[in-house]
């Protein structure tokens, strides 16, 4: 069955890797999510608090749930060199909340049609760990950036899971492969990560997607020219040097994107939607982009007259 479901996944949807487990949350893990949440470390993402329970315990989304079943698929590409930058995982043709999840779905359909079970499946849709499960199977291992990484395609993959009832054997974990490098730590400009901890309100990523007030004065020179998202970290491991490129055309380069950091300052609302539907940046909306892009165009005049 195990073999059968990788197969479907690898040949026919071209789903890059997969791993089973079963439903169970370690307790250092719920340990950890819960002293996260106590130091209000989710920050303006309320919703990681709200649905704590069904977080903790994966059969409030599937009753009866007995496996986990995790996929990754490869992002990576290699982006044209801009004057501003837009992290990897959002420069693409369309959201990977839409075309992973596609897939998701046709997996967890065929699965159901085979074997007559019940599934549920998600990508980032649900008030699941994703991370938890991930390292529980032979995909990868969490690292000290707190992303998962995987041998073969480093932490450039997106995750999606399936819950169903069938009783697949679990995977053996993926054994840690950090060991005493820290490079992810060396490299992040905010100082946001401890060993396996990430600080969200210092986190780049955070405060160019998510948070929903001004970004603190004294982290702007840190953005340098980030408008959306943050790579650095990842781009400092070791296991994401030796990338090949996503073989998803919808996780390609977004050629719409505007060419300039000024192109993209006078971009019109209308214009913004347009060019950003079904991507991540849609989301996030254009005001706060634009709040984004004034960071970026200060830090720009600051590099370009050497006032750094
Ligand atoms: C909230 C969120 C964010 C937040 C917070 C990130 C974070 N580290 O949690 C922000 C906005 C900052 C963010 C950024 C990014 N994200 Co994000 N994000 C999520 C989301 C929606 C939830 C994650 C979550 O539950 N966090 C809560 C905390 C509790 O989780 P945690 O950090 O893993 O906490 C664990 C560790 O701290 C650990 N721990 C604590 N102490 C210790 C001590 C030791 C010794 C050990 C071993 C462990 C340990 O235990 C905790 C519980 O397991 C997931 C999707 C999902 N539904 O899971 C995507 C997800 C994690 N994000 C993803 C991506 C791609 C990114 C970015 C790369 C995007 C970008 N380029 O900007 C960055 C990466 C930044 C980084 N270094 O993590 C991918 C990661 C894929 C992968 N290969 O791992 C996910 C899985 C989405 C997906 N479906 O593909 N993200
Ligand atoms: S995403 Fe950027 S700011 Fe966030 S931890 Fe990684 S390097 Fe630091
Ligand atoms: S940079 Fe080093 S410590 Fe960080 S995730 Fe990669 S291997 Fe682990």
């Amino acid at each position: 069955m195990k073999l059968n479901i990788s197969k479907y996944a690898k040949e026919i949807l071209k789903i890059d890797t997969i791993g089973f487990t079963d439903s169970l949350i370690p307790s250092e893990d719920i340990e950890n999510y819960r002293n996260y949440l106590q130091a209000g470390n989710y920050e303006d993402m309320l919703w990681l608090e709200t649905r704590q329970q069904i977080r903790e315990n994966p059969k409030l989304l599937l009753d009866g749930v007995k496996t986990v079943i995790v996929v990754g698929a490869n992002y990576y590409h290699n982006t044209s060199k801009k004057d501003y930058d837009i992290s990897i995982y959002a420069n693409q043709q369309q959201d990977y909340h839409i075309w992973l999840y596609e897939k998701v779905k046709l997996l967890s359909e065929f699965i159901s049609n085979t074997y007559s079970s019940n599934n549920r499946y998600f990508v980032d849709s649900a008030p699941i760990l994703e991370k938890v499960f991930a390292k529980k199977t032979s995909i990868g291992w969490q690292g000290k950036h707190t992303c998962i990484v995987s041998r073969e395609f480093g932490s450039w993959l997106f995750l999606g899971v399936i819950l169903t009832d069938l009783q697949i054997e679990p995977d053996i974990p993926h054994k840690n492969m950090c060991g005493t490098c820290t490079k992810c730590i060396d490299s992040c400009p905010t100082q946001a990560l401890t060993p396996y901890k990430l600080e969200t309100k210092k986190c780049i990523s955070y405060l160019t997607i998510e948070n929903k007030n001004d970004i603190d004065e004294s982290l702007h020179k840190d953005l340098g020219d980030k408008i959306f998202g943050c790579d650095i970290c990842l781009k400092a491991c070791p296991f994401n040097k030796w990338q090949s490129d996503t073989l998803h055309i919808e996780a390609q380069e977004n050629e719409k994107f505007p060419k300039s950091i000024d192109d993209f300052k006078n971009l019109k609302q209308e214009e913004f939607k347009k060019i950003f539907k079904n991507t991540p940046l849609q989301r996030t909306g254009y005001a706060k982009l634009q709040n984004n892009l004034d960071i970026a165009v200060k830090n720009k005049k600051m590099v370009d007259y050497n006032l750094n």
